[in-house]
């Protein structure tokens, strides 16, 4: 065995040689493996008697893909497409052995490759979209070759990987291995490979697939069209389209050529930049320092839930999708009839769009139970609390909790907004208590806002993460302030949303503004879709808002066919002249003179205060780190993630210009805009966080 360099070794069994890339944790190509991989290969090409080449990775993956930490550093030779020809054009048979993921340059790697084989449980994907990019070492080129232009785009736009034998159906393995003998499989396959005299065969000189899509640009239009929704905003994926269509049109290395172009634009662009920031913070947001990676959690083999509304619904649904059993309890049978109705009734919607097999359903339906006592949580090892936002009966039912639940047990609150460390001091076991702030739909949304209280133990911290793995969550940890991280910054937005009604903008005004920044729907489209009525009740309701002459009109959202706007049948929405009426005069009535509102100062007015009270929420502690607002703000709440959250936007667009804007807000409209002592420092001191 040769060793090439730290993350790359050359070996020779007979005719056969090996190149091995050991470069932990995921084996992505970094400047130090593609460096040793082109040794390989130049290796492979010189040692006398070998007649065909092996490439395979130690540890627990193929290669994921390009060291995504070295893009926004000057490139160091050999680049991966230099790379990609030493191996495409090595005159001796290359077969790439794959386990675990072949991602991105990764899979690219596998395409330069004459041929492939992978364990069964493999996995090959392009998902350098949800990066902002495109494939930019051959991916656009070669696997249109391979698997034609309608699939491959498939691939590269979903930019979800396609498991090992479904690969192999669509052409792009040539063996399935045997799980467990990678290696041995390989060499046997090569071995066939010399016996039976068989050349490199190199994907570049590939076409019969691709001349099947040539002259057919309904091909791309459909998926154009197909895609357009999905991708609203986003720079990379007509640019992928575009790419593929170049395989199908232009000889191979002009395709390469316009491919490498249009990646390195993205890589450059600010879009890619927020993509690959968000990748890392979403990593980054599960290490907390003083926990670690070592505490051990405690285990979690059932789950009570109380409070059988669409919340507490969602929420059971995702320990029932993990194979975790739940106990639902709710203090009226009907609501509990109710509630487990909604719960199948998701699940078989989820079958008939073919997201889940009926079995499925029935197999998550029988780890259901529904009581209408607490006596039932007595052996559960967690219970998690979905009633209203009522501090006192928060209080009271976390004390029945405390004479119920077995020792160790922990006992999480779902509140939105109340003080985690008032429930917890309900109980003799504030170490046990957490909150775990799921977001609607609580079985859909990403994200997991672990609410750590003054006496949370670590233990429970723990545990509350690696669940939140474990039913597909993103975990962020927060400290206990009204409305944690999410909701606190979504009050400020919201309030200057009011605000900018109030002053001349209509709730369509403001909301386009918001979707055309990139945002699913706007605050008014989605206190619509919440329900106005929302805390909201007749007996204490004196017309003293917007919201509330809304809600005493009968407009309560789309549940009532109307709220800040009309509804039809289909639920299409339409401005209400209604509601402007009901604006303009409530503006009179206060004295304002409706102005002309541009929608760059709607924008800069819903978007800078939220960053502002990001700021102190991190000076107060209550998120570790920026990223982690950043996280909370991209999976719970819609932020458009090419923009990288509002931390990392106002980052981007400098401090001091958000500080010069809010300052200039605040001569005119007043302390909501008064930057925060962080804000301020940082912008003073040209740092950032
Ligand atoms: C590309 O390839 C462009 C090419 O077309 C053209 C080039 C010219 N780079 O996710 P995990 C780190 S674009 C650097 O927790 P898992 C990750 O940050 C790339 N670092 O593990 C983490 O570090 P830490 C296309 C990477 O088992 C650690 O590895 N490829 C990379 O849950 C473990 O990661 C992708 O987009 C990387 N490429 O999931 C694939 N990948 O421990 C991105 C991972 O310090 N990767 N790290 O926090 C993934 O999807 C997942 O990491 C993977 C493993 C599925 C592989």
């Amino acid at each position: 065995m040769i060793s090439i360099n730290p993350t790359a070794a050359f070996m020779v069994d007979g005719d056969i040689a090996t190149i091995m890339l050991d470069s932990p944790p995921v084996n992505a190509l970094s400047a130090e493996v593609r460096a040793g991989l082109k040794r390989g290969v130049e290796l492979a090409s010189d040692v006398q008697g070998v007649k065909a080449v092996v490439l395979i990775c130690a540890g627990r993956t193929f290669i994921a893909g390009a060291d995504i930490s070295e893009f926004g550093k000057p490139p160091t030779a050999p680049l991966l497409p230099s790379v990609l020809d030493a191996i495409e054009n090595l005159g001796k048979p290359v077969i790439a052995a794959v386990h675990g993921s072949a991602l991105g340059g990764g899979f690219e790697v596998a395409l330069a490759a004459h041929y492939r084989i992978a364990a069964p449980s493999a996995k090959f994907g392009l998902p350098e979209i949800k990066l902002g990019l495109i494939p930019g070492a051959g991916g656009t080129q070669r696997l249109p070759r391979l698997i034609g232009a309608q699939k491959a785009l498939e691939l590269i736009l979903s930019g979800d990987p396609v498991g090992a034998p479904e690969a192999k159906e669509w052409g792009i393995l040539d063996e399935l291995a045997e799980e467990g003998s990678l290696h041995e499989s390989a060499k046997a396959f090569a071995r066939k490979l010399i016996d039976r005299g068989a050349p490199p065969r190199r994907l570049r000189d590939v076409s019969e697939k691709i001349d099947a899509a040539r002259g057919k640009p309904e091909i791309f239009e459909t998926i154009r069209k197909a895609y357009a929704r999905k991708f609203r905003g986003f720079e990379a994926w007509e640019r992928a389209i575009a790419s593929v269509k170049n395989a199908v049109d232009l000889p191979f290395d002009e395709g390469i050529a316009r491919e490498r172009e249009m990646f390195e634009s993205l890589k450059a662009g600010n879009q890619s930049k927020a993509q690959r920031y968000v990748f890392f913070s979403e990593r980054q947001a599960a290490k907390i320092p003083d926990i670690g990676g070592a505490e051990p959690g405690r285990s979690i083999g059932s789950v009570g839930v109380i409070g059988a509304g669409t919340m507490g619904g969602g929420i059971a649904m995702n320990f029932l999708n993990a194979g975790i059993p739940v106990t639902i309890v709710d203090a009226s049978s009907d609501a509990l009839g109710r509630g487990l109705q909604t719960i199948r009734r998701n699940y078989e919607n989820s079958a008939r769009k073919g997201r889940l097999t009926f079995a499925d359903v029935e197999a998550r339906m029988s780890r259901l139970t529904a009581a209408l006592d607490y006596s039932a949580f007595s052996d559960q090892d967690l219970i998690v609390e979905a009633a209203f936002e009522d501090m006192a009966l928060k209080k009271d039912i976390f004390a029945r909790l405390d004479v119920i639940a077995k020792p160790g047990a922990i006992l999480a609150t779902n509140t939105s907004y109340l003080d985690v460390d008032q429930i917890a001091a309900a109980t003799k076991r504030p170490e046990d208590v957490v909150g775990l702030h799921f977001f609607s739909p609580a079985n859909v949304m990403r994200l997991l806002e672990i609410v750590r209280a003054a006496k949370t133990s670590k233990t429970v911290v723990a545990t509350a993460m690696q669940l939140a793995l474990r039913i597909g969550k993103i975990g962020v940890v927060v400290g206990v302030c009204h409305g944690f991280v999410g909701n606190r910054m979504l009050a400020a937005r919201q309030r200057e949303a009011m605000k900018l009604i109030v002053e001349g903008a209509m709730p369509w005004d403001v909301d386009r503004v918001l979707v055309d920044f990139g945002f699913p729907m706007g605050p008014f489209a989605m206190s619509d879709l919440a329900g106005l009525d929302i805390g909201w009740s007749r007996s204490t309701s004196t017309r003293s808002t917007i919201r509330e002459i809304l809600c005493e009109e009968g407009r309560r959202g789309q549940k009532t066919g109307a709220g800040y706007y009309d509804y039809d049948e289909a639920r299409n929405a339409r401005p209400s002249m209604f509601v402007e009426e009901v604006v303009r005069e409530f503006s009179k009535n206060k004295g304002v003179a409706p102005r002309a509102i541009s929608d760059e100062e709607i924008l800069e007015r819903c978007i800078f205060p939220m960053i502002n009270e990001g700021a102190k929420i991190l000076d107060e502690g209550k998120a570790l780190r920026a990223s982690d607002i950043d996280v909370v703000w991209i999976n719970g709440y819609g932020w458009p993630v090419y923009r990288g959250g509002p931390m990392f936007y106002g980052a981007s667009l400098g401090l001091e210009n958000v500080v010069v804007r809010l300052e200039t807000f605040q001569a005119v409209l007043g302390d909501d805009f008064k930057p925060s002592p962080l804000l301020a420092r940082m912008a003073r001191q040209g740092t950032s966080w």
